[in-house]
């Protein structure tokens, strides 16, 4: 999954491709560099953000879904939280709703079903303007298992098919460096939810911890690392920047896993 971020704000490329004509021709690179899926962002949930309304978010995004729909033929996510603008990029044909929030909006999971889209459940403790204000869990794999298994179940609820469905546990939402050590290295208790599992690590804060205080841009190889060992671990979706070099990575980890 590739990242395309249409804000003024996201942290590793915020500002870069706001215009969407720019964000095309990202979104073609992205596809050229092997990506399987383009996820589309209006709203920036770094630590620390401000909300932004619906109108913004939907202005920012629509044009842009639009573009892509009608230039390549990847599909399409949409990063939001608001069903509203779910609704309106699905009517645009975006084929995935990526919630950070897993289903926060009481409308979203009648949204997703009455499209018969595809959606990603994430996992979050609190929201993006303070969520990194002291986490603490007595439990942090049990305690995000079981909230992903409760939004699984409540997007069923509303309709949505189980086979639609894909979990994430959120990493850096709500979490020490610590809390997303853990995550990553016992996936395999939330791959045992039956969904498939995405993971974004990519050039987050604590790889760059991990290494000293690197810079986000510098923080590639960490990425690559980080994806691996959550492939490994049983990870299906990657959420990243650089396409290119992840794909790579992956490629030389599943031939290991599949020789024979
Ligand atoms: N991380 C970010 C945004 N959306 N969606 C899912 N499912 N999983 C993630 O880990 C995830 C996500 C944050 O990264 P980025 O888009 O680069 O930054 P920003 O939130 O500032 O747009």
């Amino acid at each position: 999954m590739g990242v395309l971020n249409v804000t003024p704000d996201s942290f590793s490329d915020g500002g870069l491709y706001a215009e969407p004509h720019a964000a095309l021709e990202q979104a073609a690179a992205l596809a050229a560099a092997g990506a399987d899926l383009l996820d589309v962002g209006g709203e920036s949930t770094r630590p620390g953000a401000e909300p932004v309304s619906a109108a913004e978010e939907r202005r920012r995004i629509l044009p842009v879904v639009r573009l892509l729909k009608q230039h390549l033929s990847l599909p399409v996510s949409v990063d939001t939280r608001k069903a509203e603008v779910a609704a309106a990029a699905l009517d645009e044909g975006a084929d995935v709703v990526n919630d950070v929030s897993a289903l926060s909006d009481p409308r979203m999971g009648s949204v997703v079903a009455a499209a018969g889209a595809a959606v990603v459940l994430m996992h979050m403790r609190g929201e993006p303007r303070t969520m990194q204000a002291d986490p603490r869990y007595d439990a942090v794999v049990a305690e995000v298992r079981d909230h992903l298994a409760t939004a699984r179940k409540k997007a069923i609820d509303a309709g949505v098919a189980a086979g639609r469905i894909a979990l994430d546990p959120g990493i850096g939402f709500g979490k020490t460096t610590e809390h997303n050590l853990l995550l990553l290295r016992h996936l395999g208790q939330l791959a045992a939810l039956g969904a498939p599992l995405l993971v974004g690590v990519s050039r987050k804060a604590f790889l760059g911890k991990l290494l000293g205080g690197k810079p986000a841009p510098e923080r590639g190889q960490a990425t690559a690392a980080a994806c691996v060992a959550a492939y490994l671990n049983g990870a299906n979706i990657f959420r990243v920047h650089d396409v290119a070099l992840v794909r790579e990575a992956l490629e030389v980890a599943a031939r290991i896993q599949t020789a024979a």
